[in-house]
C-alpha cells in the first residue's frame, strides 16, 4: 500500500483525530511527508481537518463526479444526451466551441474537474479550483438571430439560481449573469458565459458556460475575491454532491431553455424577475462607451435592464456591468433584506 493510501485508510478507520506522529511511525515516513500527503489528498477533494495538537481527521471523501454518477441521477432527453467529463482542461467553453465547429449535435455537456484558463466575460478569468466545484459548458443550436444570445445567459441564470435555491441557499440573480448571495456585501456564487458562433444573420451554435462554486472554502479563493465570492457549501455549512447538483441543474436548464425556445424570453422573465437582486436599488451601469447611475427598475421582456435615470423614459441597457451604489444592508429595495422571492 502506498503511504498516501495508508494515511487514507488510517483516517477512514478512525472516528476521531489521528496524530501526525502516529501516522508517520506506522508508515515509516517523516511527519513532513505525512503533511505533504494530506495536502495532496485535500487537493483531490478529501476534506481533512488538521489540529495542531491532535493531528488529522477525515471529514468527507470526494463523491464520485463523472458521467455515470450524473446520469444515474437522471438527466433530460437532450441536454446531457452526451456528457464529456475531463480531468483538466483550459476552458470547457473552448472545448464545447470546438465540438460545435466539428458538427456535434445540440445537448452535449462538457465538464471538468479543473480549468487552467477558465474564462469570464471581456477577457476576465474564472477561478476554477480543482475537484470541488462545477465547470460546465452546454452546446446549443437554437434557431435565432445573433442579437438574442444574451438572453440565454439570463435563461441559464434562472436555472442556476433556482437549482441553488432548491439546496436551501437564498440565491439571487444580478443582471446580466451573476448568481449572488446578498448580505453585508454581494457575494458571487456562480457566473455564466455565453459565446456564439454566428454568420451574418444566423447563429450556427451557442455555448452556455456555467461555473458554480459548490464546495469551495475561503482558502480556495484568491485574495481579490475575498469577501466577494461564496460557495453553496459556505452558505449551508455542509458539502454538496456535485453529481446530484449537476443532474438537477441540467434538467432545470433544459426546462428553461425549452420555455425560452417556445415563448421567447417573456416566457422565463417572470421567474427571472422574482429573483432579481437589483430592483429598486441605486446602481452604476458601465455599458459599452458610457457609465451612468440610476435606480434599477427590473428587466424588459427582451432581457434589457431598465434604469430609472430621473426624467422618463427608462434607459434600456443591453450589455454591460452593474454595481450597487450602497452596501446591501442599507437602502430599502424591494428584493432586499431576504425578501421571499
Ligand atoms: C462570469 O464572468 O461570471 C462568467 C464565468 C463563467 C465560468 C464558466 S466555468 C465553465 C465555463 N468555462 C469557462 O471558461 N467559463 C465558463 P464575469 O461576469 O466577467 O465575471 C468574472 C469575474 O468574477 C472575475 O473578474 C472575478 O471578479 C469574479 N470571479 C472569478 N472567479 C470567480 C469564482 N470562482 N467565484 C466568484 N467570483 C469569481
Amino acid at each position: 500500500m502506498s503511504s498516501r493510501r495508508g494515511i487514507l485508510a488510517a483516517l477512514e478507520a478512525a472516528d476521531d483525530y489521528v496524530s501526525g506522529a502516529h501516522l508517520a511511525a506506522s508508515l515509516g515516513i517523516s511527519r513532513a511527508a505525512v503533511w505533504k500527503h494530506v495536502a495532496a489528498l485535500k487537493h483531490g477533494g478529501y476534506e481533512i481537518e488538521g489540529a495542531r495538537s491532535r493531528g488529522y481527521r477525515l471529514r468527507s471523501i470526494p463523491s464520485a463526479f463523472g458521467e455515470s454518477a450524473i446520469r444515474s441521477r437522471g438527466v433530460g432527453r437532450r441536454i446531457g444526451r452526451r456528457i464529456l467529463m475531463l480531468d483538466v482542461t483550459r476552458s470547457t467553453n473552448s472545448d464545447a466551441m470546438a465540438l460545435g465547429r466539428e458538427g456535434e449535435a445540440e445537448g452535449v455537456v462538457v465538464l471538468a474537474e479543473e480549468q487552467t484558463a477558465g474564462r469570464g466575460r471581456l477577457g476576465r478569468s474564472w477561478e476554477s479550483r480543482r475537484g470541488v466545484n462545477l465547470y460546465a459548458s452546454i452546446l446549443l443550436r437554437p434557431t435565432m438571430a445573433p442579437g438574442l444570445a444574451p438572453q440565454l445567459s439570463l435563461v441559464a441564470g434562472v436555472a442556476v439560481a433556482e437549482t441553488v435555491r432548491e439546496e436551501g441557499v437564498d440565491a439571487r440573480i444580478k443582471w446580466p449573469n451573476d448568481v449572488v448571495v446578498l448580505g453585508d456585501s454581494v457575494r458571487k456564487l456562480a457566473g455564466i458565459l455565453t459565446e456564439i458562433e454566428a454568420e451574418a444573420d444566423r447563429v450556427a451554435f451557442v455555448v452556455v458556460g456555467i461555473g458554480v462554486n459548490l464546495n469551495s472554502d475561503p482558502s480556495h479563493f484568491s485574495p481579490e475575491l475575498a469577501g466577494r465570492a461564496t460557495s453553496v457549501r459556505l452558505e449551508l455549512g455542509h458539502a454538496i454532491d456535485r453529481a446530484a447538483f449537476t443532474a438537477r441543474l441540467l434538467r432545470r436548464f433544459e426546462e428553461c431553455f425549452d420555455a425560452w425556445a417556445g415563448g421567447g424570453f417573456a416566457a422565463v422573465a417572470p421567474r427571472w424577475r422574482a429573483l432579481s437582486a437589483l430592483d429598486g436599488r441605486r446602481v452604476r451601469v458601465a455599458s459599452p462607451g458610457e457609465t451612468f447611475e440610476g435606480v434599477c427598475s427590473g428587466i424588459d421582456d427582451d432581457g434589457a435592464l431598465l434604469i430609472d435615470v430621473g426624467p422618463p423614459p427608462l434607459r434600456r441597457v443591453l450589455a454591460g456591468d452593474v454595481t450597487l451604489r450602497a452596501a446591501y444592508s442599507e437602502g430599502a429595495g424591494s428584493a432586499a433584506n431576504g425578501g421571499n422571492a
